[in-house]
């Protein structure tokens, strides 16, 4: 069929297709997330409805998108890894991109009752988006370690600094200025001495974020086989025993920094994925 004489328009679209062989990588971040959790009154420092309705979000995204290896989480941000190989979308960027922010801000607001049960949805949440390309392992180790030691960071201030103004009632801007200048050893020392709190006894999901992965379960069925063949004496019914796999996406609250995760899920990182 002959084109119409307005399909040149069609030239004016940018080409974004993702380099071959990199990991492709989309990080999601809550937009104005700091009005957001004092309208709907997120617990300080850490909301584990809030923590646990982004891990909810993320599922969703890797059960409905192809492709994605690995997703890290922390505050209002999550991380989608999509494998070096993945030819979902012929790697085209914008496509990557506004299908994870879509899909995780419309699971925010489906998903939102179940965990925030007394607690009213205001006004329509929105998240950015980016896509980051990496082209070696180590890069990609890198990046998720950049953000795990975010959240560490973040998480001990937090910690420290709410414990200062709402058990030792300092002003925000008081517990501001008791930090200014302090190392990750001054302030472990100040939640133990001040308020008998070992920092290492804190919740995981808090200290370390939210890694998602594919797990396969293995579960045995049993099934009652029938066998039927022609001739009527070898007739038979039997029972064979099957086992079948079948993969979820599991949260875990472990390090992804040290070799020790990396050595135990290689196949996150296996080539042909
Ligand atoms: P942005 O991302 O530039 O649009 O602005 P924000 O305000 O989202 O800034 P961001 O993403 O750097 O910081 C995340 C904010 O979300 C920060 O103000 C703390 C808040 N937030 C995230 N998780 C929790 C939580 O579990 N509890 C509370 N109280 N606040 C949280
Ligand atoms: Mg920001
Ligand atoms: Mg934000
Ligand atoms: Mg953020
Ligand atoms: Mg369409």
């Amino acid at each position: 069929m002959a084109k119409s004489k307005f399909e040149y328009v069609r030239d004016f679209e940018a080409d974004d297709t993702c380099l071959p062989d990199c990991w492709i990588v989309v990080r999601l971040d809550g937009r104005n997330f700091h009005r957001f959790s004092e309208q709907h009154e997120f617990k300080k420092p850490n909301d584990d409805r809030a923590l646990q309705l982004m891990t909810r979000c993320a599922q969703t995204v890797m059960q409905e998108l192809e492709d994605i290896a690995i997703a890290y989480g922390q505050s209002d941000e999550y991380s989608f890894v999509f494998k070096k190989k993945t030819r979902w979308f012929k790697r085209r960027a914008s496509k990557f991109m506004t299908h994870v922010v879509s899909q995780f801000a419309s699971s925010y607001v489906f998903y939102w009752k179940d965990y925030f049960k007394d607690q009213q949805l205001l006004y329509p949440p929105g998240f950015d988006g980016r896509i980051v390309l990496y082209p070696s392992n180590q890069n990609l180790k890198d990046y998720l370690s950049w953000r795990q030691a975010d959240c560490h960071i973040n998480n001990l201030y937090n910690t420290v600094f709410w414990m200062l103004v709402q058990r030792s009632g300092l002003t925000p801007v008081e517990a501001q200025d008791r930090l200014r200048g302090t190392l990750a050893g001054d302030k472990n020392e100040i939640l133990f001495s001040e308020f008998n709190i070992n920092y290492n006894n804190e919740p995981l999901m808090y200290r370390k974020g939210t890694v998602l992965i594919w797990q396969k379960l293995y579960f045995q069925v049993n099934e009652i086989i029938t066998k039927k063949i022609k001739l009527p004496k070898e007739a038979e019914e039997k029972e064979v025993e099957v086992t079948r796999t079948k993969t979820k996406v599991v949260p875990l609250h472990c390090d992804i920094i040290g070799d020790q995760f990396w050595e135990e899920y290689p196949e996150i990182l296996a080539e042909d994925r």
